[in-house]
């Protein structure tokens, strides 16, 4: 991949929240790193999370085997941090551990991190400080080989998965929630994340790296690949079975490597239900159908210890171990049943319409489980509109949540086509989006 390396990142995006860190990232060898990387120049405001220079996760870093390499951190937090090197087999003063190899870096403070870096692999870097994770904190950081590895890949990838605890009313995370309804790749939920695109016939190498409160099972659709990597570096090749899911631990990384020979726009996501899902909370999905109900309640029920009655009573159920109260005691109880006809819910930007249902659907027990969150009047094509998204389906961002993007396996002249679209869009400023707690791309 030296040569031409190339960078095929899906877009980091912002998330309202209070505080920001940035750092500045100088190779001795790379000097010029520091300006094409992407949100380098970035200045975050106070206000809002900026994650690292500016997005979260923050830039991908990368690195050829033998370099030196330099890292000035700078904290804007307004409390302490530590920039810890995940995986490295750097000296211990640089690993970034606070309160044992180093200081914690004070709010206003810097650190400068050096170390050579005789690795290979899929690594990253992150706050060492568990609930700055939560907010967002970390990056990819990419050690390639000096000699490309065989069989070569086409294309490189770089997917960081993240959750977020975003309740009504508020665009902070709650980083103590344990009901995430955010969950993103590299940044934003389906459908505003941005597709992969490949050539047919090319191989590709998607590098997975999870860090947040859950495991995901990433399944990739009419395909096969093997897992080639992980997040102590690359796997030897007699390890390579061939396989379609792969689980993602908190704190792995999982490099998988297929060739793109099935045409079509193919699904790439985690197959855990609740995280193909956006807002899984307590006003939709199915448990829309009850007269609302309490959300963010006190500690004990909050955390799933109950004091009386059982746990699936009409009281304690809904909001049994749902929440520590802070951030979701704003939410409203409310009743949807019977639902509204011929008065659809409007929401802005989105397409809307009655969803398909029938007659007798309420006598159903169960009903509804999608009807409600899937569909084409969930679609709001245009307002995640962008090169990679062109010549999908229409209405395809209906059915689209949590983390679940597209790997389109194009014939060439659709690929060219969009890599002319991308082109004509570069340097033009990224859409704006102004839904409440929609992740926002940084301007
Ligand atoms: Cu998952």
């Amino acid at each position: 991949m030296s040569g031409t390396r190339r960078r095929f990142f899906q877009d980091a995006a912002m998330l309202g929240a209070g505080f920001f860190a940035s750092a500045k990232v100088l190779s001795a060898q790379e000097m010029q790193m520091s300006g094409d990387m992407p949100g380098m120049n970035m200045k975050g405001k106070k206000g809002s999370i900026r994650g690292y220079n500016g997005s979260a996760p923050g830039p991908t870093i990368q690195v050829t085997r033998g370099d030196r390499v330099r890292i000035i951190v700078d904290n804007h937090l307004p409390e302490a941090t530590s920039m810890h090197w995940h995986g490295f087999d750097i000296p211990n003063d640089m690993d970034g551990s606070p309160g044992s190899s180093q200081d914690p870096i004070g709010p206003g403070g810097r650190f400068v991190y050096e170390f050579t870096l005789n690795q290979e692999g899929t690594y990253f870097y992150h706050s060492h400080m568990a609930m700055q994770e939560m907010m967002g904190m970390i990056g990819a950081f990419v050690m390639h080989p000096k000699e490309a590895y065989k069989p070569r890949v086409d294309k490189d990838f770089v997917i960081i998965m993240q959750e977020y605890a975003i309740l009504p009313n508020i665009k902070v995370p709650n980083s103590m929630n344990m009901e995430f309804n955010w969950l993103t790749f590299n940044g934003k939920s389906g459908p505003a994340n941005t597709p992969l695109i490949v050539r047919h016939g090319e191989r590709v190498r998607i590098r997975l790296i999870n860090l947040g409160m859950d495991h995901h099972p990433i399944h990739l659709h009419g395909h096969q690949f093997v897992v080639t990597g992980t997040e102590g570096g690359r796997q030897p090749e007699s390890t390579w079975g061939p396989g379609n899911t792969v689980l993602v631990g908190v704190a792995q990384a999982r490099d998988v490597e297929f060739v793109a020979n099935n045409l079509g726009d193919w699904m790439l996501h985690c197959h855990l239900p609740h995280h193909m899902m956006n807002q899984m909370s307590s006003m939709v999905g199915p448990m829309s159908r009850r007269n609302g109900m309490p959300a963010g309640l006190d500690m004990e029920r909050g955390m799933g210890m109950l004091r009386q009655g059982n746990a699936t009573s009409e009281e304690n159920g809904p909001s049994l171990g749902r929440g520590l109260g802070v951030g979701s005691t704003a939410e409203q109880t409310m009743s949807n049943t019977p639902l509204k006809t011929g008065n659809p819910m409007q929401h802005q930007g989105m397409q809307m319409g009655k969803p398909d249902v029938s007659k007798d659907a309420n006598s159903v027990p169960g009903f509804p489980q999608d009807a409600f969150m899937e569909g084409p009047m969930m679609a709001m094509d245009k307002m995640v509109d962008k090169p990679e998204n062109f010549g999908l389906r229409p209405g395809w961002s209906g059915f689209m949540a949590g983390m679940m993007t597209f790997v389109r396996v194009l014939p060439q002249d659709k690929y060219d086509q969009i890599m002319e679209l991308r082109k004509k869009q570069e340097g033009k400023k990224p859409m704006k989006m102004d839904m409440p707690g929609m992740a926002h791309k940084h301007e």
